[in-house]
């Protein structure tokens, strides 16, 4: 496919084994099965061991982050990543719940949406609303990235200066405005 290839990020979680295997075996699977016609693989960063958040929810998840060229439309990959993820025994069962993989759509070519008001809802919901809402549409970019030290850590692994574009914060800044103690938890596997 020519034309209009963009570079999206994505985020790639678990912490419960699938099939017996680990997870950061699951992720690495994932990653290869991710590969197809129309999405290259560019970078893959280091795995890390991350604290479940919310704390105490279950056990530890393994993190990384994996940068890919594609042509594919962003609601076509996202349905890409969810075909992945039941190939990994993932069961939609319960939100923010224990997986086996989770692979989230982190920033697609720097579009915004739905649009930026959109976007800035989801941005600012309190805590206690993004734990019991799940938005219907795709929201780009996720909008948690700066909040989650899980997802910045590996990010700035792989693309310290990629821009927000609506924050207009690289993942480097959006790492160093979090609180020390969250990241000095995400530790390289
Ligand atoms: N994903 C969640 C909920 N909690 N905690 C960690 N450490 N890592 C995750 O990827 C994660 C989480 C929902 O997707
Ligand atoms: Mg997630
Ligand atoms: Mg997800």
């Amino acid at each position: 496919m020519a034309g209009n290839r963009k570079t999206s990020l994505i985020a790639l979680g678990g912490n419960l084994p699938a099939d017996a295997n680990a997870p950061q075996v699951t992720l690495s699977k994932a990653i290869n099965a991710l590969q197809s016609e129309d999405i290259t693989l560019r970078c893959v960063s280091r795995f890390f061991q991350t604290p479940c958040f919310p704390a105490g929810a279950g056990p530890d998840y393994v993190n990384a982050a994996v940068a890919v060229e594609t042509s594919l439309a962003a609601g076509e990959l996202l349905a890409r990543l969810h075909a992945v993820e039941a190939q990994f025994a993932r069961v939609r069962a319960q939100r923010w719940g224990m997986r086996t993989l989770d692979l989230d759509l982190v920033d697609h070519g720097g579009q915004v949406l739905p649009d930026e008001a959109g976007f800035g809802r989801w941005q600012g919901l309190p805590l206690e609303r993004q734990m019991q809402e799940a938005p219907g549409q795709l929201i780009l970019p996720h909008p948690r990235i700066q909040d989650r030290a899980f997802v910045l850590v590996p990010l700035a692994d792989i693309a310290p200066r990629w821009r927000h574009p609506v924050l207009r914060k690289t993942a480097a800044e959006m790492l160093s405005d979090l609180p020390p103690e969250d990241v000095a938890e995400v530790k390289p596997l």
